[in-house]
């Protein structure tokens, strides 16, 4: 029987509705499945899909030697000389439903995580108090754990700041993403993996 790929470290993606989870994803691994369905009226006078399973991403993160940021890579890209040279790592993206009531679908997901990314919409700040109800309920699913806030969709004219996105929810930082740009997306997750890696080692 073939086996289930395994993974070195699993990343949690959550937050709100239509917050950008799916998208960043995306942006991330060009290869990521998602189950969704068309939204059943605009949200915000966008028509588009919403999340009633999962998404999921695999990618590589590669990097010279222990200390270094590296690189995101898609699987399919990957040379042998990354297999021979450096560390690899297998990174998996679990995102899931915002909508509140799909808790049950989020609680299924959350074994093994290592790394906690709670999405927000950076332009909605009507958002704010479903983005908090988000972040309360992550923080009693994985308690003692850093939850990384991501300020997305910083491209648009409408935004705040990925400063005043930390104050709306109250925590210490928030980074700035914009999930239309796919290469910074995947600078930001190298940076918050080499984080990760530095304090597990703490
Ligand atoms: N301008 C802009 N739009 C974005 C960005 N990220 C996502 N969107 C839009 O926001 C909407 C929702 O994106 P999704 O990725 O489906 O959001 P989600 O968080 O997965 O939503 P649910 O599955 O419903 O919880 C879509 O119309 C996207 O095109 C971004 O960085 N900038
Ligand atoms: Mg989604």
């Amino acid at each position: 029987m073939k086996q289930y790929a395994p993974y070195d470290i699993k990343i949690f993606v959550t937050g709100p509705f239509q917050s950008g989870k799916t998208k960043l994803i995306h942006a991330i691994d060009p290869a990521a499945i998602s189950i969704e369905r068309p939204l059943p009226r605009p949200h915000r006078g966008e028509t588009g899909t919403t999340t009633t399973g999962f998404d999921l991403g695999r990618v590589i993160w590669w990097r010279e030697s222990d200390g270094k940021t590296g690189i995101i890579i898609p699987r399919a890209e990957m040379t042998s000389d990354m297999e021979t040279s450096g560390i690899l790592k297998h990174i998996e993206l679990r995102g899931v439903p915002g909508m509140l009531h799909f808790k049950f679908v989020r609680d299924t997901m959350r074994a093994n995580t290592d790394i906690v990314l709670l999405v927000v919409d950076s332009s909605d700040r009507e958002m704010i108090e479903e983005a908090i109800a988000h972040l309360e309920e992550a923080r009693a699913a994985f308690p003692g754990k850093s939850i990384k806030v991501i300020a997305n969709k910083q491209d648009r004219n409408d935004a705040a700041r990925p400063d005043e996105v930390a104050a709306w929810l109250g925590v210490e930082r928030a980074i700035g993403m914009s999930t239309l740009d796919h290469q910074a997306c995947r600078r930001v997750m190298a940076e918050i993996l080499s984080t990760h890696a530095r304090s597990a080692q703490n």
